[in-house]
């Protein structure tokens, strides 16, 4: 701790790792591209640039406060060296402003506006990159990238995947798969984390609302859309609301505006589940086989494990997620109907995550040329769409979900944020075994950001050991202590996202992401939860309903054959 004087005026600091967060503390909002709180500092951007009292100019960011140390923000040669800095970002970006999905809320163009750039002294250079499409999830636009290398940070540091790295040296440097791939031919596990860090439009969502607005206009199309958790405490962040606030019943009354026909819960599927898993769990460890069991719900955790883990394809559970499972039931649901009506349904996922696109457009997932979630739109393009109906969101006025299959159960309603998963299953597992109290403390032992939380449980004289794991990098960690041997698990629940699917890469995007942002989501989940009724998935009446009169001998169907 100590003070440091920054212009003009004495701020104590305590803790703070470096002078950028003592400024920040002190109410000045110093702009930064590449820095992230929970990403290594690069110091790439200079945009936090500070002058000392000897003249120097430092990268706030990279130095240590110390004791009486002066420093000025806004200097004269601050304010130039600044401008400077943006005019040549802005030299090397594409200009087409106006028709790029990160308008209004892009960090560049944010500055620019704040000090007041006018025309630019350097003269615009046009590199005319090709934009990467391969992707199903996410597009890279080499053209607005400003080489903050927050992108190749996150998918390297948080996800352990390493997909993107830099490429050549001075003037020409620029971000890549490596060996000059596409996205799609690398192993990015189609996250979307970069999008979420990535200050400019370089890198987006693959938008896909022409396909939904498509078959809203068709008159022979019937569709049936699924919410997944996660988008109820974050969409509303989109319209001004505080990141967490539940606006479930806005959601459906949109929809419903928007000419969806049914609105339904994947809470309910997530219910489904816990069910199926529970059994597949208890019937391993009956036998102990192919323990630890990971669970499978999370798209980007399956696809790196398969790519990097091929001997781990026997523990991840034979589940498919719960958007696959929705769209499996939906399918049995309005198969007949569809045939007697001679319409066509068309099921739609509203999803906090990019990977979920990829997830839908699995080979597996198709049968005889039709998918079982034809389209998957992510909480940021529901958004899209509600603005350009020009719906006013703070009017609507809030709508229930379709029954049969708009109930879900508080357990199905908290996977959308790390631990959710296992103490959805808990819930299930420790029925009737353990006291409420009891049940309380093990379930906040699975709860909170902690990227790897653990906890055992007793159930009928066996000792279950449960971790839960969340950012690809972390579970590479975990992956890694269980084949040397150090740690052992029953039961394992991967999420790649840092928070799970409340900070998905389809979510909206805070200036930065920070875990309270993380926190306050979660905590919207964790407050429906506490509404519900039905806290554990057996009990969700609309679960039996799904078994007896949908799936009835065809439960084999909400899973993977492996
Ligand atoms: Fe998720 Fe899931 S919780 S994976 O985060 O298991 O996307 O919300 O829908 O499928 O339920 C995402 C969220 C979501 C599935 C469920
Ligand atoms: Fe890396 Fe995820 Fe981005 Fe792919 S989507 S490049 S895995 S951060």
């Amino acid at each position: 701790s100590g003070t440091m004087i920054i212009d003009g005026r004495k701020v104590d600091y305590t803790n703070q790792k470096n002078i950028l967060s003592v400024i920040r503390d002190s109410g000045i909002d110093l702009p930064t591209f590449c820095y992230h709180s929970e990403l290594s500092i690069y110091g790439a951007c200079r945009m936090c640039s500070v002058e000392t009292s000897k003249g120097e100019i430092i990268a706030s960011c990279s130095e240590k406060p110390r004791d009486g140390m002066e420093i000025f923000t806004n200097s004269p040669r601050i304010r130039k060296y600044r401008k400077m800095i943006l005019e040549l970002l802005l030299a090397n970006h594409d200009k087409d402003c106006t028709s790029c999905d990160r308008t209004g809320r892009c960090q560049l163009q944010k500055l620019a506006k704040r000090y007041g750039l006018g025309k630019n002294r350097f003269p615009q250079i046009n590199k005319d990159y090709e934009v990467d499409n391969s992707s199903p999830s996410i597009i890279r636009n080499p053209n607005k990238c400003i080489k903050c290398g927050d992108c190749v940070m996150v998918c390297e540091e948080i996800q352990g995947v390493g997909a993107l790295g830099f490429v050549h040296r001075g003037s020409d440097v620029m971000i890549n798969p490596a060996f000059n791939k596409s996205l799609a031919q690398s192993n990015c596990v189609n996250c979307g984390q970069c999008r979420i860090v990535c200050p400019t439009g370089a890198i987006s969502i693959k938008n896909e609302t022409q396909k939904v607005w498509d078959a809203l206009y068709d008159k022979n199309i019937r569709v049936v859309a699924q919410i997944a958790p996660a988008v109820r405490v974050a969409l509303g962040e989109e319209f001004g609301k505080n990141p967490g606030e539940i606006t479930t019943g806005k959601i459906v009354a949109i929809l419903k505006k928007l000419g969806v026909d049914h609105v339904f819960d994947t809470s309910l599927s997530a219910d489904l589940t816990v069910m199926e898993e529970s059994e597949e769990f208890i019937g391993r460890l009956q036998r102990n086989e192919n323990l630890p069991l990971f669970t499978s719900c999370c798209p980007a955790w399956v696809k790196y494990a398969e790519d990097k883990y091929p001997n781990l394809n026997k523990n991840i559970s034979s589940c498919k997620s719960p958007q696959q499972m929705f769209g499996t039931v939906l399918r049995e649901a309005y198969n007949q109907k569809d045939f007697e009506d001679g319409k066509d349904t068309f099921i739609l996922s509203i999803m906090p995550c990019t990977a979920k696109k990829a997830e839908a457009a699995r080979k597996e997932y198709i049968h005889d040329g039709i998918r079982e979630v034809d389209v998957v739109l992510t909480t940021q393009e529901l958004a899209i769409m509600i603005k350009e109906l020009g719906i006013k969101f703070d009017e609507i006025e809030e709508e229930a979900m379709d029954m049969p299959f708009g109930i879900g159960s508080g357990a199905g309603i908290i996977f959308g944020t790390t631990g959710g998963v296992t103490e959805a299953v808990l819930r299930r597992v420790l029925k009737n075994k353990y006291g409420k109290d009891d049940c309380k403390i093990i379930f906040e032992s699975v709860r909170g950001l902690e990227s790897v939380k653990e906890t055992s449980v007793n159930v009928d004289g066996r000792e279950i050991r449960l971790a839960v794991v969340h950012g690809l990098k972390y579970a590479d960690n975990l992956i890694k202590q269980l084949q040397r041997g150090e740690k052992q698990y029953d039961l394992i629940e991967v999420m790649a996202c840092t928070g799970g699917c409340i900070a998905g890469g389809g979510q909206p995007v805070p200036k930065v992401i920070t875990k309270e942002t993380r926190m306050l989501r979660a905590g919207g989940l964790y407050k429906i939860d506490k509404s519900i009724q039905i806290k554990s998935s057996d009990d969700n009446y609309a679960v039996n309903n799904v078994y007896e009169n949908i799936l009835k001998n065809n439960r084999h169907k909400l899973h993977n054959h492996k």
